[in-house]
């Protein structure tokens, strides 16, 4: 028997909403991943990944770069969006159109028009690397969403509440998700557990997660 995915029977991925103004969009950016991962490839090549330091002084385990007009950065003086990658001296890549139609399209859908990043965190989690809970809050635009899309590995994604305190929900991103929060959600706290050890086409051993924003108000 093939598998017609086309048929009217065929498995629905739901949009599985996580609080007022959070969803979930199950498998969204699946068809788009081999043209992503071309422009992923260029970016890493211009700015390549690398490990942050916290203003406290220690290394992330995720590995960061950047595309669009601005970038996050980290080190002993803060977290801040920059328009230059430090490492280089030069302005972060252009942001793909690839990456801009799939963060507006994604927007759009849960309920966000005309979304326009202005950045594009690129984070590249290998096995063991985490990002313990947080808000998303050096963006001066806390109007629009934030548009996170999940590719390679799977991880277990933490979505709490409006303290660090509030207790979080666990659920699973694969490869494809995208997860879009803003509105009355716009400064939950969230993180993502340690990456578990596995292989995927998409990245290897690796998991890739693309946060976009917009920083400029
Ligand atoms: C995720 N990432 O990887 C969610 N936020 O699914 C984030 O929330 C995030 O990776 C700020 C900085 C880096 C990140
Ligand atoms: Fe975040």
């Amino acid at each position: 028997m093939t598998l017609d995915l086309f048929a009217a029977d065929a498995p629905e991925l739901e949009d599985e909403v996580l609080s007022p103004g959070a969803v979930v969009l199950r498998g969204f950016a699946t068809a788009q991943a081999s043209a992503l991962k071309d422009d992923l490839g260029r970016v890493a090549a211009a700015a390549p990944f690398r490990h942050l330091v916290t203003p406290g002084g220690l290394r992330m385990s995720v590995a960061m770069t950047n595309c669009g007009e601005l970038g996050w950065v980290s080190d002993r003086r803060g977290y801040r969006y920059e328009p230059v990658d430090p490492d280089s001296g030069l302005r972060w890549p252009a942001l793909p159109d690839s990456l801009r139609v799939l963060a507006r399209d994604a927007a759009a859908r849960a309920g966000y028009e005309d979304f326009l990043p202005d950045a594009c965190l690129v984070n590249r989690y290998a096995p063991g690397a985490r990002l313990s809970l947080h808000q998303d809050r050096d963006e001066l635009d806390l109007r629009a969403p934030i548009v996170s899309v999940s590719l390679g590995l799977p991880a277990t994604f933490l979505w709490g509440g409006e303290v660090r305190a509030d207790k979080s929900r666990k659920l699973a991103l694969h490869h494809g998700d995208v997860a879009v929060w803003g509105g009355p959600s716009r400064l939950r706290f969230h993180g993502v557990l340690a990456l578990k050890d596995g292989e995927h086409p998409f990245a290897g051993r690796h998991r890739i997660n693309l946060t976009f924003s917009k920083v400029r108000a």
